[in-house]
């Protein structure tokens, strides 16, 4: 058991649909802790670097449009094994083939509104994190729970 930080990215069609709240919630009912939280407008800078790895592919442009078309939450959540705990809640890329009881299963119709991004690897997950945060607004404290939630 590994604590880790991931990035998460709640995109602007959640935003919009009033979601923040049930997703934040999600997270922080598993467990894990907000390190750093912050509403932005992604500009198309930030949205092509965030997502470099897809340049060339056929959603790219659509990609980035929506990303930067309307604000969106950024939060980093820290926690046992937080990378792999995300992207499990995420769900599958696809609404359509998100399991039930995911975010994207439970919310979302379309691969393009899929309302959430969590980093895929420790290693994407500490360049994502520097790419919307400064090392210093990432906040280290103690919470009493944790004890309760990943023991002493
Ligand atoms: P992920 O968000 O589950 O990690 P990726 O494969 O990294 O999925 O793709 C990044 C984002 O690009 C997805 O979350 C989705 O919004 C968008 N995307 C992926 N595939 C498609 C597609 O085939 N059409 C439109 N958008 C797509
Ligand atoms: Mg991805």
């Amino acid at each position: 058991m590994k604590i880790q930080q991931t990035l998460v990215l709640i995109k602007p069609d959640a935003v919009q649909r009033g979601l923040v709240g049930e997703i934040i919630s999600r997270f922080e009912r598993k467990g894990l802790k907000v390190v750093a939280l912050k509403m932005l407008h992604m500009d198309e800078a930030l949205a092509k670097r965030h997502y470099a790895i897809h340049e060339g592919k056929s959603f790219f442009a659509q990609l980035v449009a929506f990303i930067t078309s309307s604000p969106l939450v950024a939060i980093v959540f820290e926690g046992a094994e937080a990378v792999e705990v995300v992207r499990r809640l995420i769900g599958e890329t696809n609404p359509l083939q998100a399991t039930p009881g995911t975010i994207r299963g439970d919310f979302g119709l379309d691969v393009g509104h899929n309302l959430i991004h969590g980093s895929d690897s420790e290693e994407n997950a500490s360049g994502e994190i520097e790419l919307f945060f400064s090392p210093g607004k990432l906040l280290g404290y103690q919470r009493e729970v944790d004890k309760w939630i990943t023991g002493p």
